[in-house]
């Protein structure tokens, strides 16, 4: 006897009996016309036609009326805890101040940086709450967060802590990510390497309170360079963490190509990657973790290669990147649209790179995004009749009904009563 049994919906299943879809196997998804799932015990436990559902026994059955039904979406790229927020920027940025400008300036990342200080862990906490179920409300039931706004140890240690907490509080599945080499604070001005030394003090700590899975670092201009990040990213390899990387977002350095030479999970952004990082990115397993949502909000012409990065045999992963700065967005629907459009990725292997290879970005390849049975039931149900609708119609909140681990924790409601007018 299932718990429920959801019928008559388009389900859309990304292949998962391997790693990351990488190359032509990206724009392979299974897709089943009238399908049906059913779940028992939070876990999946049926996938199939609604024919081959028919003799099934629930205690609830949904008619699911056409609608899409798809795995919980993985956002494998957040900065997610911070304080304040960075509004004042945008009339910087209209009269054409760069982002590192700004951070050379000591605001940007700086900004966020003294009001993170500032917060307490109470605010923290609530804020973080506040941006997590908005992220939920657009679908999204695993991601990953990252610190770096803290920038010494009792802040970063805070921010850590903070993610913690949210992970055990909300539905959605946190992994950790330690960045905190996102930029040079004040008081180690010119002085980079010293820096570095100091944020890997904090390693052992991490690891043995497992505050964090992974350990990332902004490879730009003005921040730190290749070399730099390559010792730094080696060290916490050598701790044990996975590694990841902000590379060549900005300026073409060539972060991608070192990414995948010293084994990165993922290198993220990769505007300006050039065309051995490409292939690299090919013939390696770091997943390209792209983020069309930041390269439109910094106002840029030129997005990342993503048609390259597949057609050299990549895999490629999408995520809105959302941060007060350089990308203010929860919503991951409108960053599937910017993949369409800007990226010039297909249908399928956009619910890709949102599904299974997002989740391999972030070590969760083996648990979410993929509707597998035996697997925690994470499900979307859409308000759309099928997936092809959710890149096309832009701009707004397609979910109907989210469940985590077979619970549902979020559904539409009327937000606004519209009256008539006559
Ligand atoms: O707060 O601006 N690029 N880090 C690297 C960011 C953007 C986040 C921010
Ligand atoms: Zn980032």
């Amino acid at each position: 006897m299932l718990d429920l049994l959801i019928t008559s919906c388009q389900v859309i299943a990304p292949k998962s009996d391997g790693g990351p879809l990488k190359g032509a196997a990206m724009a392979e998804l299974c897709v089943i016309d009238k399908g049906a799932v059913g779940i028992k015990n939070g876990r999946i436990a049926f996938i199939g036609t609604a024919e081959e559902a028919a003799g099934l026994e629930a205690k609830e059955k949904m008619n699911a009326s056409g609608k899409l039904l798809s795995p919980g979406l993985v956002d494998p790229h957040t900065h997610l805890v911070f304080g304040g927020s960075r509004e004042h920027e945008l009339s910087l940025k209209q009269q054409g101040v760069p982002y590192l400008e700004i951070l050379a300036q000591g605001g940007g990342i700086l900004s966020t940086v003294r009001a993170t200080k500032q917060a307490t862990d109470d605010e923290l906490f609530e804020k973080g709450m506040f941006h997590l179920n908005r992220c939920l409300s657009y679908g999204v039931t695993t991601m990953e967060v990252k610190s770096g706004y803290g920038l010494d140890r009792e802040t970063e240690l805070k921010q850590l802590e903070t993610a913690a907490k949210l992970n055990d509080q909300h539905p959605i599945d946190i992994v950790s990510t330690f960045l905190g080499a996102h930029a040079i604070p004040e008081n180690y001005r010119g002085r980079p390497d010293a820096f570095l030394e100091e944020m890997l003090t904090l390693l052992p700590e991490i690891k043995h309170r497992d505050l964090a899975e992974f350990v990332d670092i902004f490879c730009e201009t003005g921040v730190f360079t290749v070399e730099q990040s390559k010792r730094f990213l080696e060290k916490a390899k050598s701790y044990g963490f996975g590694i990841k990387i902000h590379a060549d977002e900005i300026d073409p350095l060539g972060g991608t190509e070192m990414a995948c030479g010293i084994g990165a999970i993922s290198a993220d952004h990769l505007v300006g990657a050039s065309e051995t990082g490409v292939k690299m990115l090919g013939e390696n397993d770091t997943i390209a973790v792209l983020l069309p949502g930041t390269t439109f909000y910094l106002n840029k012409e030129s997005f990342a290669p993503a048609r390259a990065i597949i057609d050299n045999g990549g895999a490629v992963a999408l995520s809105t990147d959302f941060n007060p700065g350089s990308s203010p967005t929860e919503n991951i629907q409108l960053i599937m649209t910017l993949a369409a459009l800007k990226l010039k990725m297909k249908p399928e292997e956009i619910w890709n790179a949102v599904t299974v290879n997002a989740a391999h970005a972030i070590g969760r390849g083996e648990t979410a995004g993929a509707l597998v049975v035996g697997r925690a039931a994470d499900l979307v149900l859409w308000d759309a009749p099928n997936y092809h609708y959710i890149p096309y119609h832009y701009g707004v909140n397609h979910v109907n009904t989210v469940w985590k681990k077979g619970k549902k924790v979020a559904e539409r409601k009327e937000t606004y009563e519209i009256r008539s007018f006559s």
